[in-house]
């Protein structure tokens, strides 16, 4: 591994994302970070994954770079930072801006699939049929006659969904889901995740790992609680329910567990849609259940950033022939083989990487 530490030891030049500390924002270039970020997300609507993808390397290499990028050498140091976005930045530090990206932001046709791609469980082919269809709104999606039944509840919670949470909000919802849960089992142990921990100020939505410190509890977990939300009127609908392994990736919620395709463990969890009391506004609450042993591996799984786990897999895979997933921790020898871990810290520990605080996970 190639690790080239720069007069500022605190930034790494990888192409690991996972081994340098990155805030949600940066101090330094976040002008020119959002610009950047308006191409990436063009790309992926567009279904180029992997240009997406260089973006995204170039993008987290800014975020955590510890000065103002002041020329075009200077950037072309930065691995992950080629001629193309080399070239972005050399027109943003002439003009200020990336005329390639206002373009974007103002293009009519960018702003619809965006907004149909926000839509629970759609992706961005299911947004260009609807564009193709002529369809320009939200409302005149609903009118379509081929919807499956998680696109039809995710156009009706459409509007719900995009308000933003508060740190309080996510409070109240906590406190409700740790009341519920402990009626039936009291030693549950329930842990936020997401963006949440990683510090951010608002989330579209809220990830919970539920585990126990019994290992054979976790079985019925899933059903029990969410019957218990249901029961008691906060669970309103459940987007998906089961297990997103591989085995069932085929099944009519294709499109949903494909676009997380490389994020996929074979967790119990449901994505639940969620009335908040004090708002009555529709949460989406994505509820993850770890056995115990699983409990360190789904919590770092599940923390993010969506970048920070890819690199995290790609750093076990390439460099320590080992298997990362929410699910587990495993040795690629034949048959494979799984390492037991005991803490978040001790994954870290065995992949030889620097412990990351949640909110450095920010690439
Ligand atoms: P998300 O809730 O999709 O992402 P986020 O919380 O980082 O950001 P947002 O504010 O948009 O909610 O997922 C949380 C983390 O969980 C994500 O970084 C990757 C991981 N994850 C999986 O491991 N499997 C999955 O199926 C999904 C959806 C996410
Ligand atoms: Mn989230
Ligand atoms: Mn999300
Ligand atoms: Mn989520």
């Amino acid at each position: 591994l190639d690790m080239e530490f720069d007069l500022d030891p605190s930034f790494i030049n990888t192409k690991y994302e996972c081994l340098r500390p990155t805030t949600l924002e940066s101090k330094y270039n976040q002008c020119l970070v959002e610009l950047l970020e308006v191409i990436e997300h063009a790309r992926e609507l567009n279904g180029e994954e992997r240009n997406a993808l260089s973006y995204r390397h170039a993008i987290a290499a800014l975020k955590a770079y510890p000065r103002n990028i002041e020329s075009y050498v200077e950037a072309r140091k930065i691995i992950g930072i080629g001629l193309k976005i080399g070239n972005h930045i050399k027109e943003f530090l002439t003009t200020g801006t990336i005329l390639e990206a206002e373009e974007i932001i103002t293009s009519e046709k960018y702003q619809i699939l965006d907004s149909f791609s926000r839509v629970y469980g759609v992706g961005y082919k299911t947004a260009l049929k609807w564009y193709q269809r002529g369809y320009r709104c939200i409302r005149e999606c609903m009118k379509d006659p081929y919807l499956t039944h998680v696109q039809r509840l995710g156009l009706e919670l459409f509007d719900d969904f995009q308000k933003k949470m508060s740190r309080q909000d996510i409070q109240e919802i906590l406190d409700i889901l740790d009341k519920t849960i402990k009626t039936i089992y009291p030693d549950c142990i329930i842990t936020p995740v997401g963006g949440y921990r990683r510090g951010k100020e608002f989330n579209g939505d809220l990830d919970v790992v539920v585990s126990h410190p019994q290992e054979t509890v976790t079985n019925n977990l899933l059903k029990d609680v969410v019957e218990k939300l249901i029961d008691n009127g906060y669970l309103k609908h459940k987007l998906f329910y089961g297990q997103s392994s591989a085995k069932n990736k085929k099944d009519a919620s294709s499109e949903l567990l494909s676009s997380h395709k490389n994020v996929m463990d074979n967790l119990d969890k449901c994505f639940c849609a969620f009335i908040q009391p004090s708002t009555q506004i529709c949460r989406q609450v994505d509820l993850i259940i770890a056995p115990y042993s699983q409990y360190p591996t789904a919590v770092l799984g599940w923390t993010g950033s969506k970048q920070f786990e890819r690199s995290l897999r790609n750093y076990a895979k390439k460099e320590r022939k080992m298997t990362f997933a929410s699910h587990g921790l495993f040795l690629n020898v034949i048959p494979r083989r799984r390492v037991c871990v005991t803490s978040e810290r001790e994954v870290f520990d065995i992949l030889g990487i620097s412990w990351v605080e949640p909110e450095m996970r920010n690439c």
